[in-house]
Formats: C-alpha cells, sequence, structure tokens
C-alpha cells in the first residue's frame, strides 16, 4: 500500500486537532454509531480541561489506496519540543495559519524546524469562516506574510513554491479556490476535506527506503500499554520488524555513555485512526509501536544488527529555564497526600526526563532538591498538576532563567514577543514591557475587530525583552488588556543580562503563628493589601496569606479571634464583606513567586510559604 508520513503544525489554537478530527472522521474513522467529542486526539485530562494539546500524538487514515501517518503537534512554545522530535518521524507537514491573526511567534519555530529537515510544507490558511476576513482582503494578506515567512527562513525554491488551501477546519471543509469559500460558508456549496487529502497523496514524497538494510528505527515517541508496559514508537527506517524477533536497543546511561540492551519484540501495532492495532510485521516507512522492553527511552535506536551505529541521538533546543522541586518540609507536610522522600521525588522526576527530552534533571548541592530544566512556566505547570494528581505532596521554587558565559560575558536568553491587542490599551502595555527590559521593534495595526465592547482598532506590537521579563507577564498582560489580549512569545536567543529586575514590585503578608484564619482578623487586614485566603483555612507560621500593597513583607496574625465583651453594640457583628480574595492558582502562584518562597503542593492545596518559616529568624526587607 501507498505511504504517507505528516505532522500538523501551527501556532497554538490555529485549529491543529480539530483539523485531524475531521480528517479522521471523513477517512471513515468511526464508525456511525460512535459517538465522538470534539477533539478527540487532545486525550489527556489536562489537555480537556485547558483545551490545548500538550502531547504530540498519532494517527492513521486510509484515503483511497494511501495510508497516511498523522502526527497531531501541541502549538504551545512551551511544549515545542515535542514538534522537533516529532519531525523526524514525517515526510511532510500541514502548516495551518490562523486567517484572521496570521503567522505568530510558534508559527515561525515549526515551520523553521520543519523546513531544516528538508520537508515539504502544504499551506492551510484555516478558519476563513471568522467574520473579520469576510471580505478576503485579510486572508490574502495573511498568505503574502507567510510565503514572506518562508523566504525568511530560507525555504529552497520547492519548499517556497507551496501549495495553499483554504478551511474551515470546524465545519470539516477546505477548497483551493478561495472565489468558492462564501459559497461554502453560506452552505450552498457542499465542501469536504478531499482537496487536503489529495495534496497530501500529490505533493508530500512516500517515505524514502533503504532496501536491503537490517531493521532500524529511532524511537521519537513513548507510550504505554497496561498489559504489556512501555512502547517504543518511531518510523521505520529500513528492514521489516515481526513479532518474537531478537532485537537490540541502543539507548545510553544516566552520563550519557553508549549502552546496548537485547530484548524480543513481545508485541507490534500500528495505527488505525487513533487506535493502536496488533499486527504481525512492519515494514520499512510506516511507523511502528514496539512492546519488549521496558528501557525505551526517546531518542534509542531499535536494530535487528547489533554491529550497526546508533542513529543520531534527538537533540531539541535547550532549556531556558529551571525550577526546583523539593521534599515537603512544611508543618502540613503529609496531611493531604503522600509526602515523599527525595528518593521517590528523584525517581519520579527522572520519569518525566525519559518521557519528555525538553525536560532535564539536575541535582543540586541538597539532597533533597532537585532541579528541573525547561521552556516555560506551563510546561512547569503541567508537570507539577500531573504530580499531585498522583497523590503527590512537594514543594517547588520560582522559576529561574538559565544564563550563560559567552567570551567571559554573562548572557541571558532573550524572546520575541507578539502582542495583539486593542489600541486603547497599547501605552499602559508598552510601558510594562519596557519597565522589564522589553524593547518594542514593531507596531502596526491589525485592523478593527467587533470585540465584547463593540468595534475597536486593534494594534500587534513586537517586543524584544528578555525571558526573565517575561516571567509573571502573562496574568498582568490579560488584566491591562480585559483580557482582550493576544500574546504569545518565542525564545530568539542569547542577549548580554540586562542588570537587575525586581520580580515582584509588592511583598507578601505572612502568618505569624499557626491556627485557622479568621474572619475577623482577615477584615482588619483587608485593606493592607490583597487576600488570597479564605476564612476558616489552615495557616501555619511561615505560610503567605497575601499580598501586602507595600514593597517589604509583613507579619501579621490572621487568627485573631473578636475579644467577646459584654456589652453588644447594636449591629456591630455585621461584618461588611470581604474586599475580594484573589483566587490563586498554580499558575498564578509560580508567576508570582519570588526566590526566598516556595509553593507548597498537595492533592487538596496550594499554599505559598516563605522559604524561612520563623518570623523572628527572616527579615521583611526583601532585596532588590
Ligand atoms: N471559527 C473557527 N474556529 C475554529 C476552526 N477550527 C478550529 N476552531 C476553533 O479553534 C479553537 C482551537 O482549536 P484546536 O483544534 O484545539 O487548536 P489546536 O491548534 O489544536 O491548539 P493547540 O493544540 O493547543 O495548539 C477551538 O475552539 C476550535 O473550535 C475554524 O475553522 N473556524
Ligand atoms: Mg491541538
Amino acid at each position: 500500500m501507498d505511504l504517507r508520513n505528516i505532522c500538523i503544525i501551527a501556532h497554538v489554537d490555529h485549529g491543529k486537532t480539530t483539523l485531524v478530527d475531521h480528517l479522521l472522521r471523513q477517512s471513515g474513522t468511526f464508525s456511525e454509531r460512535e459517538q465522538v467529542d470534539d477533539r478527540a486526539m487532545d486525550t489527556m485530562d489536562l489537555e480537556r480541561e485547558r483545551g490545548i494539546t500538550i502531547q504530540a500524538k498519532n494517527a492513521a487514515i486510509k484515503y483511497k489506496n494511501t495510508r497516511i501517518n498523522i502526527v497531531d503537534t501541541p502549538g504551545h512554545a512551551d511544549f515545542g519540543g515535542e514538534v522537533e522530535r516529532i519531525l523526524g518521524m514525517v515526510d511532510g507537514a500541514v502548516l495551518l495559519v490562523d486567517a484572521a491573526e496570521g503567522p505568530l511567534p510558534q508559527t515561525r519555530f515549526v515551520l523553521q524546524k520543519a523546513l531544516e529537515k528538508g520537508q515539504k510544507v502544504i499551506l492551510c490558511i484555516n478558519k476563513v469562516d471568522r467574520p473579520e476576513v469576510s471580505d478576503g482582503l485579510r486572508t490574502a494578506e495573511v498568505v503574502n506574510q507567510t510565503f514572506d515567512l518562508f523566504i525568511d527562513l530560507g525555504a529552497t525554491e520547492e519548499q517556497a513554491d507551496f501549495p495553499i488551501v483554504y478551511a474551515c477546519a470546524r465545519n470539516g471543509w477546505c477548497t483551493r479556490q478561495p472565489e468558492e469559500i462564501p459559497a461554502l460558508i453560506a452552505g450552498e456549496k457542499k465542501g469536504s476535506l478531499e482537496p487536503l487529502f489529495e495534496l497530501i497523496v500529490e505533493t508530500i514524497t512516500p517515505p524514502q527506503i533503504e532496501t536491503g538494510k537490517p531493521f532500524q528505527m529511532l524511537v521519537s515517541n513513548l507510550g504505554w500499554s497496561d498489559f504489556v508496559g512501555r512502547l517504543a514508537i518511531g518510523r521505520v527506517l529500513s528492514g521489516t520488524v515481526e513479532t518474537g524477533q531478537k532485537l537490540v536497543r541502543q539507548g545510553i546511561t544516566e552520563n550519557g555513555g553508549a549502552k546496548n540492551q537485547n530484548f524480543t519484540a513481545t508485541q507490534l501495532f500500528h495505527y488505525e485512526g487513533m487506535k493502536q492495532v496488533e499486527v504481525p510485521a512492519i515494514e520499512a516507512g510506516d511507523v511502528a509501536v514496539i512492546a519488549g522492553s521496558e528501557d525505551f527511552e526517546i531518542g534509542d535506536t531499535v536494530t535487528s544488527e547489533e554491529g550497526r551505529p546508533a542513529l543520531h541521538r534527538l537533540e531539541v533546543n535547550k532549556p531556558t529555564l529551571a525550577m526546583i522541586f523539593s521534599v515537603n518540609t512544611s508543618p502540613f507536610s503529609g496531611k493531604d497526600g503522600e509526602a515523599i522522600q527525595s528518593r521517590k521525588l528523584r525517581e519520579r522526576l527522572l520519569r518525566e526526563v525519559r518521557m519528555n527530552v525538553a525536560i532535564r534533571f539536575e541535582e543540586t548541592e541538597q539532597p533533597d532538591q532537585f532541579r528541573v530544566l525547561g521552556r516555560g512556566e506551563l510546561q512547569f505547570a503541567i508537570l507539577i498538576e500531573q504530580m499531585r494528581r498522583e497523590g503527590l505532596e512537594f514543594m517547588v521554587g520560582r522559576p529561574i532563567v538559565l544564563t550563560k558565559v559567552e567570551n567571559g560575558m554573562k548572557m541571558e536568553p532573550i524572546e520575541r514577543a507578539t502582542l495583539d491587542l486593542p489600541e486603547e490599551f497599547s501605552g499602559d502595555v508598552t510601558r510594562m514591557f519596557q519597565e522589564r527590559k522589553g524593547l518594542l521593534v514593531s507596531y502596526e495595526t491589525s485592523g478593527t475587530h467587533s470585540g465584547p465592547s463593540g468595534v475597536q482598532n486593534r494594534v500587534r506590537l513586537e517586543f524584544d525583552i528578555p525571558t526573565r521579563g517575561l516571567l509573571g507577564m502573562r496574568t498582568k498582560y490579560l488584566t491591562s488588556t480585559k483580557g482582550e489580549g493576544l500574546f504569545s512569545s518565542q525564545m530568539t536567543g542569547y542577549v548580554e543580562w540586562k542588570g537587575e529586575l525586581l520580580h515582584r514590585a509588592n511583598g507578601a503578608m505572612v502568618a505569624d503563628r499557626t491556627g485557622k484564619v479568621t474572619e475577623y482578623a482577615l477584615l482588619n487586614l483587608d485593606d493592607r493589601g490583597v487576600l488570597f485566603l479564605q476564612p476558616g483555612i489552615d495557616v501555619y507560621e511561615g505560610m503567605i496569606i497575601g499580598e501586602f500593597n507595600k514593597e517589604n513583607d509583613l507579619n501579621v496574625n490572621p487568627t485573631r479571634e473578636k475579644k467577646l465583651t459584654n456589652v453588644r453594640a447594636a449591629g456591630s457583628d455585621h461584618y461588611v464583606a470581604l474586599k475580594g480574595i484573589r483566587q490563586m492558582s498554580l499558575e498564578k502562584c509560580i508567576e508570582w513567586l519570588e526566590e526566598d518562597e516556595w509553593i507548597e503542593v498537595t492533592p487538596k492545596s496550594i499554599r505559598l510559604r516563605k522559604k524561612i518559616l520563623a518570623s523572628n529568624q527572616r527579615s521583611i526587607i526583601r532585596r532588590s
């Protein structure tokens, strides 16, 4: 059978998973009776809850006489490592670009990676049904911008001659003729994804196979089966693999040395739709899922011939951020979940590193603290959330930017941030970015949009800003644009260290004793800052209960009870309601945290605390 291997790449939210849904549906993958949720490929709980893809996933469809392996990838920059490793499994990519938003930072990143690998790209302009693009002018402009991006990224002549489809992935149609769009939107014409299927078969080259060579495969992804354990997923580069065959896993040790392991392929699967289906043999070119070793790691080579050199191990862009994971040393440790010892914490983190090449692990000078290196605050938040759902308790510190020394100079990572927002907020936002050492590099109007508050003029700003300056920015940016701003960024390189930067302007309000928070105490503290806790919550000395409205920290007693008096003044028991308690989600905590503070994570609670708990041993003056 004819074979094609492709992946779907794009900036976050441009519609990749939705497109894969309809490709699956229209290729007859699901039976008539089957109830299929939207974005069926987003199978993880956290993916469904957040509406974003976190892990790349495989599927396969049949179109006429062709078997097409498709990989859906995440669009969020923090998970860019997933895209990088998946690109080695495919021969071409469908690049989605939102017809209204146009190419954004992650579009550039994923396209660059695909072009570097020499892949042929099909451009799919998605969401052409959006009312903002109904005149077709914006769509044409977006096509031009994308073309410029190809050229800018050094596309070959052949790559720059990319075919284009215009799609409404959500309604499962696309067309190569822009003039057909209005009729398709109006339903006067019935569309499908047929033009895209055809393009995939016509323009993406079938996998190149070295004939006569023994079996060889690079492990690009890992899976898990309750019956056979760990699974290695990758494209078969050469040869054939059969069930029961003796194979060699060419892996590495913890220190990076070569290490071979013999094993037997106990079971083999390939994809049919979203399912892994057992097969007796898999041929070169196809995506194989192999069971038989518990030690598969991403980047390993699996081969039938021990003497052959292993394939080049996968490398992805280096991490830019580090976060300390620590054993939970807080007074309430073990109350909600399993307070794990350092050995178990270490094992859990090492397991994550094996599954995810974009994350690294390092020991620290402290035996109960470990350093995890990654790419962004969201990536850390997802890992933390997964671990707490496993019932674990631990603490994490503030993300720290990884600097490096070049020619004796301290260098820090810098990002290009792209903002799209209503013009009225652009002044405040520009000031906010400049305060954090951002440099405005472009300012363009991006048309008028009808937002919740009527018709607005929108602008698109680009800043070059140190990664350090972006930490904790998301919430602030959303607040100052009343939730109407778009924001994304992509690391572009390193620059000379830009000097000190105060992460958080305000200090913390810290409990000075253990007890239960009372409403009476909170009412008295209400105008000193913003409170994070409800009455009735248990606190310990050193735990943070809110943000102080001054620069230093403030130790307070949040457990104070009202003195009972014999004289009852009329109405004195009717408290005025609290001004408002700020709910601190995990992500907000990560953004807010300072270096001398921990987030204590348990299955039931997320607490903020000072690293030094005793108030008589801790200074309230914060260093700048
Ligand atoms: N108007 C419109 N909305 C669409 C279309 N396709 C997808 N969407 C919407 O866009 C949102 C994002 O869709 P997803 O398919 O999750 O996007 P994604 O690219 O997979 O996102 P990540 O995996 O997180 O990068 C969803 O709310 C979809 O319903 C379309 O053709 N038109
Ligand atoms: Mg997705």
